[in-house]
């Protein structure tokens, strides 16, 4: 060993070393208990930030320290690697989109090896090699044969110039992000994954997590599926109107809130409604309310619901189903055409945004429900009292909500339904670099599968990527072929697959070796065997889509017969994000600490180190230049030392009580951080806090260092070795390797008796007469204590009945005892 500490001579030398060597390679003995360890795999936008190293130190530190207690170890990795930057950066510098991913691949796999990170090698691929995409197609085809993908018309942001569909982001204030254009929205028929069919059992299921998942994350998911039960019921329109709109006789509406239903003064339908389409083909609006109704059409739905409320009349009218007044039908911006049905009984009186929409269209508000201070404040949107309301006045909001919805039903003119504000999956890009959707369009046959045989259908490398349409659909050949079922001429899909998609499966592919790649999308023992995810690490922002498709996923391939799993994640812990003077550290922002310069300039062990030390994993994580170099001090300690090692093969054995003070003070802070180590692992709903280990074995080194006793240091830094080499690999190896045998580093025992503070005796009486005494540590269990006093004066208490119990703390234990 060197003398003085120089990282980049062991850092990589050890890398080299686990590498070589499969350590960190999971076994194939599934008799062995298992963990599968799982952080969030990357997009290779070409370098890895602080928000990696910190996901990956922390799942890292956990996959080391179950390989170290026995367990076989799945810690894979992985790249995310479809997706729009590699296109747009086609666009931008004329590289290829394959070859930019794999090449930022390339260089992230170096920069995540310099880190230490022990991840299984032979696992890794990126989601688009062709291997993946050729089982997600399968997958893909499983799916639409099972009618659990189908076709439907959306509508999606156009740019009329470029002749292109746009995704959201690249939507700037309305306009197309290249050429300044005003996009529009475009009706196009799309593919649909069929979440829905899953709705309640992705929200029953979520049971199962509590207490494993955060709360918040839970939460979210809850919201996102948006169970809401209510009354769904139909407003018939006036005859006059009737016949202006050809064909449709009556609006359908949902509502949560049928105790209202006698405040309703205008009814408001969404600006997609088929009515509204049928006026406006008809040309039955004026030009100037027909133009304002195209651009709500026109405008996303995200950006109407923050803008402000609008609204259009019609000219038509329906009729009240309980008091036959007429109301006017409206377009309104904030009726969404895919939630319940598209139209709305509109309540002034008791909904904020009904409200602010009659002040602003001068419409009548009506009041029907009354709460406990009168006059109440309009709107007045709690449950309350009804009135006005015919004859369920004076009932109370829920059982009137249950009497108005059994009218209804038993007049025929409603129905209690059950929606959720979870919508189908729109799974259809527009997009070169993505997995083909592996159909065929044929004139005799329609959309046929691929045959299983010629999967995958893989991208052609020859294209044009310019921003202006679809570059598969504009490649000179690729897209025609042959029909699979009849023979003849046909049209490939041109439509390629959203990247959720890659990341809702990605996790059982890594179930299974690389040589099952050919065979099976997962090895059947492999992956019941690993599944499910013993812990997932990974940011908040993925704490709705992404957490949501892997489990509808998970249960979908359950149901295909690919694997017998519920829920794919068993815990799942959320890490804080990392920040620079308090904001998030971004490009954007210019306050981004590049990991590789950090570990050039102190080694990836103080990177590492101060990751873990900065804060609690789920905590933020600020920056902080002096905590930094104080890792590297504490390191830099740590390998100075070391020389004060004797070195070994075993564990010496050490009576604690033979001891000085100071030998037995170091040897308690050594016990106490081991553990520690422990607890976090046992406990880990207290979210891993490595933070606290840390410290502790800080404050280990400092009592080793109170004494010169080099039986107690060789014990010290073998402990110390153990419980940091999770954290700090690359000098626990090193210093290992040095003095102690590597191949019994797991073997360590609490030494109950290094953990004692001091003992102190205490008098034992029966009846107020001193029996016996016992030497304990301070404030131990007031039960434990009685019981080990009961033997210690068993004889004096033999054949009497203990009457009464009395312990004043540290003082004394008295039995009062009638014989
Ligand atoms: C009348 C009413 C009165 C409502 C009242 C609320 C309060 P959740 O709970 O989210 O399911 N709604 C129904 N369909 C809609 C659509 N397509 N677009 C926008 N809003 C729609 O919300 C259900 C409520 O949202 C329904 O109950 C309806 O307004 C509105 F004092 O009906 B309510
Ligand atoms: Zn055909």
């Amino acid at each position: 060993m060197d003398a003085s500490y120089t990282p980049s001579k062991i850092e990589k030398k050890w890398q080299e070393y686990w590498k070589n060597n499969d350590i960190h390679e999971p076994s194939e003995d599934f008799s062995k208990p298992k963990k599968y360890i799982l952080s969030m795999f990357p997009y290779p936008s070409g370098a890895i930030h602080m928000g990696h190293v910190r996901n990956y130190c922390i799942s890292d530190a956990i996959a080391r320290f179950y390989r170290k207690n026995n367990y076989n170890v799945l810690h894979p990795m992985g790249f995310d690697a479809f997706g729009m930057p590699a296109e747009n950066a086609a666009i931008k510098h004329k590289t290829h989109p394959k070859k930019w991913t794999y090449s930022n691949i390339e260089n992230m796999k170096k920069e995540l090896q310099s880190l230490g990170l022990s991840f299984s090698n032979k696992r890794e691929f990126a989601t688009c090699d062709n291997n993946y995409t050729r089982w997600e197609q399968r997958f893909f085809i499983d799916m639409w044969k099972k009618g659990l993908i189908y076709r439907k018309v959306a509508y999606l942001n156009w740019c009329p110039n470029d002749k292109t569909v746009l995704a959201n982001e690249q939507v700037v204030d309305g306009k197309c992000w290249r050429c300044d254009t005003e996009v529009i929205q475009k009706e196009m028929d799309q593919y649909y994954i069929k979440i829905t069919d899953y709705a309640q059992e992705l929200l029953d299921s979520l049971d199962t997590l509590e207490g494993k998942w955060p709360s918040q994350v839970l939460v979210m998911q809850k919201n996102w599926i948006g169970k809401s039960r209510g009354l769904s019921f139909s407003f018939k329109l006036d005859e006059q109107s009737k016949s202006l709109v050809r064909g449709i006789s009556e609006i359908e509406v949902f509502t949560t809130r049928a105790d209202t239903i006698y405040g309703v003064t205008y009814c408001a339908i969404a600006p997609e409604h088929p009515i509204v389409k049928s006026l406006l083909r008809d040309d039955l609006l004026q030009k100037d309310m027909a133009d304002k109704i195209i651009k709500m059409q026109n405008t996303a739905t995200k950006e109407r619901s923050m803008s402000e409320k609008e609204g259009v009349p019609l000219g038509i009218f329906v009729i009240h189903p309980l008091t036959q007044e007429l109301l006017p039908v409206w377009v309104a911006n904030f009726v969404l055409m895919d939630y319940g049905s598209g139209g709305v009984m509109s309540v002034p009186a008791h909904d904020e945004r009904d409200f602010l929409f009659a002040q602003k269209y001068n419409l009548p508000i009506k009041e029907v429900i009354i709460g406990e201070k009168t006059p109440s404040e309009l709107p007045y949107i709690q449950e309350g009292k009804l009135k006005a309301s015919g004859q369920f006045d004076g009932l109370f909001s829920q059982e009137a909500r249950d009497e108005i919805i059994a009218y209804f039903q038993k007049s025929d003119l409603g129905k209690a339904i059950t929606n959720y504000k979870l919508k189908d999956w729109g799974i259809s890009r527009q997009r070169y670099w993505g997995a083909p959707i592996p159909l065929i369009r044929c004139e005799k046959c329609g959309l046929v599968a691929e045959k299983d045989e010629n999967l995958p259908v893989s991208l052609p490398e020859d294209v044009i990527i310019d921003g202006e349409g679809n570059p598969l659909d504009k490649h000179p050949t690729w897209k025609y072929c042959k029909c699979p079922e009849c023979g003849g001429d046909a049209n490939r899909e041109t439509d390629t697959m959203d990247t959720f998609v890659q990341s809702s499966w990605y996790f059982l592919r890594y179930t299974s070796p690389a040589q099952t790649w050919d065979k099976v999308p997962f090895d059947e023992a492999s992956s019941r065997y690993w599944m499910d995810v013993d812990e997932y690490v990974g940011g908040i922002e993925h704490a709705i889509l992404h957490l949501l498709y892997a489990r509808f996923f998970t249960k979908a391939l359950r149901d295909l017969g690919y694997i017998d799993s519920n829920e794919p994640f068993l815990n799942l812990l959320t890490q804080g994000m990392v920040l620079k003077d308090g904001a998030k550290m971004s490009k954007s922002k210019g306050n981004v600490v590049d990991p590789n310069a950090i570990i050039e300039k102190y080694g990836a062990d103080t990177a590492r180190l101060f990751v873990l030390f900065a804060a609690p994993p789920v905590k933020e994580l600020e920056w902080n230049d002096n905590a930094l170099e104080g890792a590297y001090r504490f390191i830099k300690r740590l390998w100075d030392r070391s020389k004060n090692i004797s070195p070994t093969t075993v564990i010496p054995k050490i009576d604690h009580s033979s001891l000085n003070e100071n030998e037995k003070a170091a040897r308690k802070k050594i016990y106490e951080a081991l553990s520690k180590s422990n607890d976090i692992f046992d406990k880990k709903q207290t979210g891993y806090a490595f933070n606290t280990l840390i410290a502790s074995c800080m404050e280990a080194l400092n009592a080793l260092g109170e004494q010169d006793n080099g039986i107690i240091w060789t014990e010290g830094y073998f402990i110390l070795m153990n419980i940091l080499e999770p954290i700090i690999p690359h000098i626990c190896w090193e210093i290992s390797k040095e003095y102690f045998d590597l191949n019994n580093m797991s073997e360590i025992f609490i030494d109950k008796a290094a953990l004692e503070a001091q003992s102190i005796v205490i008098p034992i009486s029966i009846n107020g007469k001193k029996r016996g005494e016992i030497k304990i540590s301070p404030n131990t269990d007031e039960r434990e204590l009685l019981e080990a006093c009961k033997i210690i004066v068993s004889k004096w208490l033999e054949g009497s009945e203990i009457l009464k119990e009395i312990v004043v703390p540290n003082k004394i234990v008295n039995f009062v005892a009638k014989s």
